[in-house]
């Protein structure tokens, strides 16, 4: 079995995530998602408009998404990548070159971003309840 990794926010999840997921599922057989936590977050200078159990319960409801681990600090990739026996990590190219040194331990592939759609747009648009 081929595992996949990746990570991130996925806040106001859209259609650019899905098609994040739906490529990195493709990369293998089993995709892992290591979902930013709100300390994590907050670490990044990101607020999220939704919270990490709402987030996790979002992703775990994609067909392409097998497991949710919690994202919690910077370091933590090549430990997940090697305790999660992980043959790939991918992430947007938003984030090209950032991660190359996790090579020591699987693949790395970049994915393009998908243009004009974000969750700061989808945010800024939202008008309060
Ligand atoms: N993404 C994309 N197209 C978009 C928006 C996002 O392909 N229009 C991808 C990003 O490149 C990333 C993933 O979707 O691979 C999640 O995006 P974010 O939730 O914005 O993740 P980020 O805040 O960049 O956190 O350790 C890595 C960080 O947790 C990444």
């Amino acid at each position: 079995m081929k595992k996949v990794i990746t990570y991130g926010t996925f806040d106001t999840l859209h259609f650019g995530h899905i098609r994040l997921l739906e490529r990195a599922k493709s990369l293998g057989d089993y995709l892992i998602v290591g979902l930013s936590t709100d300390k994590f977050n907050a670490g990044k200078g990101k607020t999220s408009h939704f919270n990490y159990a709402e987030r996790k319960a979002f992703l775990e409801a994609i067909r392409y998404v097998d497991e949710v681990i919690p994202e919690e600090d910077w370091e933590q990739k090549s430990r997940d990548v090697v305790a999660h026996e992980i043959d790939t990590f991918t992430m947007g190219d938003d984030w090209a070159g950032e991660f190359d040194f996790l090579a020591e331990f699987c693949d790395v592939h970049y994915l393009s971003r998908t243009p004009a759609i974000s969750s700061t747009l989808i945010k800024a648009n939202m008008t309060k309840p």
